[in-house]
């Protein structure tokens, strides 16, 4: 069977803060294809890409890209698929060029934007589980487990 998710990404350099999208999904048993697909060095790449997920089965696409982010954008203009966001941390400007370069999307075509860096990596993976969780009560009950234990997991008091 087709992963559900495909996790893409800008370069190499994106894949330690877009692991953590693909660690949350492997928690949540949702299966995943990640890819660098860069939208400035394989223009082409990003075309294909976008224009053959859906006929690939995808049903959730998370995009990571950092500086002049148009990655999840770009990717967004060529499908109805939905497209999740995540801003890469930047070295030159800790990402806030990343998260404008994705979250200023015009009207029309959405994409769902996260936090900068891990945290929006990780969220990205929760939110695509939540997507595919409307159509999969097995998934929607993990999802369910894995924010009770994560409640329990919170002491009352600080050691
Ligand atoms: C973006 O440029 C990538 O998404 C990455 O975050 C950033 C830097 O890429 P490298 O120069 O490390 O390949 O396109």
């Amino acid at each position: 069977m087709t992963a559900p998710v495909a996790i893409v990404m800008g370069s190499q350099s994106d894949w330690p803060t877009m692991i953590k999208a693909a660690e949350m999904l492997d928690k949540l048993g949702v299966a995943y294809d990640a890819r660098i697909v860069s939208a400035h060095r394989t223009p082409e790449r990003l075309v294909d890409f976008a224009h053959g997920a859906d006929g690939e089965g995808f049903k959730v696409i998370v995009a990571g890209a950092g500086g002049a982010a148009h990655l999840p954008g770009m990717i967004a203009a060529m499908t109805h698929l939905p497209v999740l966001g995540v801003p890469v941390q930047s070295k030159a400007l800790s990402g806030q060029d990343s998260l404008l370069s994705i979250v200023q999307m015009p009207a029309g075509i959405p994409v769902g934007t996260l936090a900068i860096g891990e945290a929006g990596a990780a969220n990205a993976g929760l939110l695509a589980a939540a997507i595919l969780a409307t159509s999969d009560e097995a998934l929607a009950g993990r999802l369910k487990d894995f924010r009770a234990a994560q409640t329990a997991s919170v002491a009352e008091k600080p050691v």
